[in-house]
């Protein structure tokens, strides 16, 4: 892939996330969709910058803002919708909703509603690559508020220590639920208390697709050559409230306006326009094939079935073979 077509893809990718959500937000008014919903809208350069760095080998543990991860990771859509929808057809079941998607064939290990629990699977799908012999990378998305948790300390800790090949992937969006990180933690800078581990760490643009994309093959590059772990902060922001639960009142309007300011689609976008690379009518027509792609999974889910009642009792337990 040339350079501007790695660029075009990441705008397709963040855009494509972009929309699925505002199209979620839509049902759920609807009452389509149900339960929890945390929206990624404002950090999709993560996902998108992080995710296509790696292959198809490597594996991705997740939150649960987790759309967008799944979607980069390559999930099929209509999985996840169907999921959002509570189908059988879902990537869950529809037993999970929104927080708890997950697609072992794509190595996309959850989904998870405990703040940091994803660290711990994360170290271990690690430990287990690395004693298999598997040269495969294990990326480990969460937020800055997982950094006041117990988990992180000692998850970073063993990853150093074994050299376990781990992208801990830190999105810092400044809030934990509503508590600014500088509430809660008196040293703000977590790529440098991360690097105090014993692990190389530094801070990204979270805002920028291209350097998130350009970090992480940095990181991954050090990590393949057995390097052992590596710790980006990406500085990142979520332009709405943490969930459609949150009526968002401890947060400056002019501090969310200057993050809009630095929206990564319209900042990509317009890179690329004035390098001669996209178009008005290319960016249409990208717009136009991910509308079809959600309408599609849209509908998908729409006349996708219900769980049986029948099996409310099955994947509680292992069934025997
Ligand atoms: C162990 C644990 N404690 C508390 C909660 C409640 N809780 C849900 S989300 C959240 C904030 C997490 O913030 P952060 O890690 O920064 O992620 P973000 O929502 O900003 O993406 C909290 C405290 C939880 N889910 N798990
Ligand atoms: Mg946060």
């Amino acid at each position: 892939m040339s350079a501007a077509d790695t660029r075009i893809e990441l705008l397709r990718q963040m855009i494509r996330i972009r929309r699925f959500e505002e199209r979620c937000v839509r049902l759920y008014s609807a009452e389509k969709i149900r339960g929890f919903l945390h929206l990624y809208i404002g950090e999709e350069a993560v996902a998108a910058g992080l995710l296509g760095q790696i292959g198809p080998g490597d594996a991705v543990v997740s939150t649960y803002r987790e759309h967008g991860h799944a979607l980069a990771r390559g999930m099929p859509m209509a999985a996840l919708m169907a999921e959002m929808y509570g189908r059988a057809t879902g990537c869950s079941r529809g037993r999970g909703g929104s927080m708890h998607l997950f697609d072992a064939e794509r190595r996309f290990y959850g989904g998870n509603a405990i703040v940091a629990g994803g660290l711990p699977i994360a170290v271990g799908l690690a430990l287990a690559d690395a004693q298999a012999g598997r040269d495969a990378v294990t990326v480990c998305l969460f937020g800055d508020g997982a950094a006041a948790e117990g988990e992180f300390h000692e998850c970073l800790n063993l990853a150093a220590l074994w050299r376990l090949p781990v992208l801990f992937a830190c999105e810092n969006n400044r809030y934990a639920m509503g508590t600014a990180l500088a509430r809660e933690h008196a040293a703000t800078d977590l790529a440098l208390r991360a690097a105090s581990y014993g692990l190389v760490a530094w801070p990204v643009d979270g805002m920028d697709a291209v350097a998130v994309g350009e970090a992480t093959r940095r990181a991954v590059e050090s990590i393949r050559a057995g390097s052992g772990p590596c710790f980006l902060e990406l500085r990142t922001y979520r332009f709405r409230a943490h969930s459609l639960y949150d009526a968002d009142r401890y947060r400056d309007k002019a501090e969310i306006a200057e993050w809009k300011g630095r929206d990564p689609i319209p900042r990509l976008s317009g890179a690329l326009k004035d390098a001669g690379e996209l178009n008005e009518e290319d960016l249409k027509a990208l717009e136009a094939a991910i509308e079809s792609e959600i309408d599609d999974a849209v509908a998908a889910a729409e006349s996708a079935p219900e769980e049986p009642v029948a099996d409310l009792t099955r994947h509680v337990y292992a069934e025997r073979p």
